[in-house]
């Protein structure tokens, strides 16, 4: 079995050790035009060359959970899509929304302000019950998030393509409930994969439907948002605040507004890391499973985009 990996701004030679020893009896290497032919590629964001060359892939695994990279690109049809399913990602978002949200409930920001220029003031405790979480995507990451914030008792909603049963989440599903959905989120996260239907979904109308005070968490992609209207609602005070961690260009030019706006977060696409002794151990076995003719989770669906 002969394996490749490419994976830019990722290096590349732990990866192809790692799969090494995990799959001994395979053959692994770093991709370059006009490898010999392979069973598998283990990728990020890699050349259409090396989808060209490759027309015979059965597995084309992706070394994070969200594709939109590879949809992008021409995959042979019979080429199966696999994403990373978790792999330890999960746990890291759950903290990273958390910590976003206890900073903006607790208004820790404004306390540290404080306390740099020297004031030792109290602000009123505010509702626990009005800071309702909404969740857009609950999938393996959006679920996840959903169950952690639960520990904290904020009320907790989510929204999805398909109908949803998670227990403590007020559940909302597809375009006939998005409207109630916003509206009922003081704080919205978004958790989505990026594809055609969900591109530009954080806009004016979106996020002007948050009540007065709402704010934002975009953990998915910067191509969810359009800044220019997040920055429009903050200035008129409709949005109290955003945690940004991922934008369209990554990382932005200097002169983005994004990097020093007093009401908004930001991290540098950082809230959920691919760890590489999980993932590969997830491929591994993916790879075993797919030789023994067994059905792997986190399969693609091409038709959907995620
Ligand atoms: P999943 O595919 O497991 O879940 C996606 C969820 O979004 C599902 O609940 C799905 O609904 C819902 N969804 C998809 N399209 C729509 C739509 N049009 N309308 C409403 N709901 C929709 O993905 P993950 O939870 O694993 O990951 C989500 C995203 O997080 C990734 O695609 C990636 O972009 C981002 N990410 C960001 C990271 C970071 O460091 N910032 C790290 C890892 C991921 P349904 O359940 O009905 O299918
Ligand atoms: C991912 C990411 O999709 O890191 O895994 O953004």
């Amino acid at each position: 079995m002969r394996i490749l990996f490419s994976a830019t701004a990722t290096k590349a030679a732990p990866w192809v050790s790692g799969l090494q020893a995990a799959l001994p009896e395979a053959e692994v290497a770093e991709w370059a035009p006009g490898a010999p032919q392979a069973d598998h590629a283990v990728v990020w964001a890699p050349p259409q060359q090396l989808l060209d060359e490759q027309p015979a892939l059965q597995g084309l695994f992706n070394i994070g959970a969200g594709v939109d990279a590879l949809m992008k690109l021409r995959i042979p049809p019979q080429t199966r899509v696999v994403r990373l399913d978790d792999a330890g990602m999960s746990v890291q978002m759950a903290e990273f929304v958390c910590h976003a949200v206890i900073r903006h409930f607790r208004e820790l920001d404004a306390y540290e302000q404080d306390i740099a220029q020297g004031r030792w003031s109290y602000r009123k405790p505010r509702l626990r019950s009005e800071f309702t979480i909404g969740i857009m995507g609950l999938g393996v990451l959006g679920a996840r998030v959903a169950q952690a914030l639960q520990q904290f008792e904020f009320p907790v909603l989510g929204w999805s393509r398909s109908p949803k049963a998670l227990p403590g989440v007020r559940c909302y599903a597809g375009q006939a409930q998005f409207g109630d959905f916003l509206a009922a989120s003081r704080v919205l996260v978004c958790l989505l994969p990026l594809t055609p239907d969900t591109e530009n979904i954080l806009d004016r109308d979106t996020l002007g439907r948050l009540p007065a005070g709402g704010y934002l968490i975009n953990v998915a992609r910067g191509a969810h948002l359009v800044e220019a209207d997040l920055l429009a609602l903050l200035d008129s005070g409709h949005l109290a605040g955003a945690t940004i961690d991922v934008l369209r260009e990554e990382p932005p030019p200097a002169a983005h507004p994004f990097w020093r706006h007093p009401k908004i977060a930001l991290t540098p696409h950082t809230s959920a890391r691919t760890l590489r002794e999980e993932s590969i151990a997830q491929i591994a076995g993916k790879i075993r499973a797919m030789a023994r003719g067994e059905p792997v989770a986190g399969v693609v669906d091409r038709s959907r985009g995620y």
